[in-house]
């Protein structure tokens, strides 16, 4: 992982909103985006350990498949029809775990093209439903980057794999159900999505259940 510090820690929320906001819009803002030379400013890393809550990735961190006492669920990457050329060969997966320390996501991808930085978010619709649909937002409407999302950032390996985790202090709620992998640099290109598939039926609305008795967050469903 690549690491810059910019000059003021402010600036960070709005490069990324600038970066990534335009995940779920229209495939034809693609140009638009990807000639914005602030897009390409993302090229610089952030600093991931500048603020815990705007992680976006810490390869160390647990892996969400060994989080303790967690409700997991997971999938495989189906291509998308948005995927830019060279990505026909992508497979991987991704595993989302709820618990009472919040949500991990941990991504293993193979097939990518190597040296490359990659973006992925957890998102609000199933793959095969608009595209995976925006991205996932504990307060729905509110900032466009985490912690208010869950992003993944990575850089591929000189063989084109990739993995990462990341994590949130919140635990997702139900609308938590696709993960989706862009190019940094193409954010419309949607290259690969995962529908997560619950290993026990029943648990992460338990778990969701669970961390609701235990904070006074709220927004777990959707409702506002
Ligand atoms: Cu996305």
């Amino acid at each position: 992982m690549k690491t810059l510090t910019f000059g003021r820690a402010s600036v960070v929320p709005a490069l990324i909103a600038l970066g990534l906001a335009a995940c779920g819009s229209d495939p034809s803002d693609a140009a638009d985006t990807d000639t914005d030379p602030m897009t390409t400013d993302m090229d610089m890393d952030m600093d991931m350990d500048m603020d815990m809550n705007m992680n976006m990735g810490d390869p160390d961190a647990t892996p969400a498949d060994d989080v303790a006492g967690a409700a997991l669920a997971r999938g495989e990457y189906s291509l998308m029809d948005t995927r830019p050329a060279g990505y026909d060969g992508v497979t991987g997966t991704a595993v989302i775990a709820r618990s009472p320390l919040g949500t991990s996501i941990t991504t293993e991808l193979a097939g990518l093209l190597p040296n490359v930085d990659y973006i992925s978010h957890a998102h609000a619709q199933a793959c095969d439903d608009g595209n995976a649909g925006p991205h996932y937002q504990f307060e729905v409407g509110g900032p466009e980057f985490p912690p208010n999302e869950i992003h993944l950032a990575f850089t591929s390996d000189n063989d084109g794999n990739g993995f990462m985790t990341a994590e949130n202090a919140k635990i997702a709620g139900t609308a938590a159900v696709s993960f989706v992998v862009h190019p940094m640099e193409f954010i419309d290109n949607k290259i690969a999505c995962v529908d997560f598939v619950e290993d026990e039926p029943g648990s992460i609305d338990a778990a969701i259940g669970a961390g609701l008795d235990k904070s006074t967050m709220g927004d777990m469903d959707h409702e506002h």
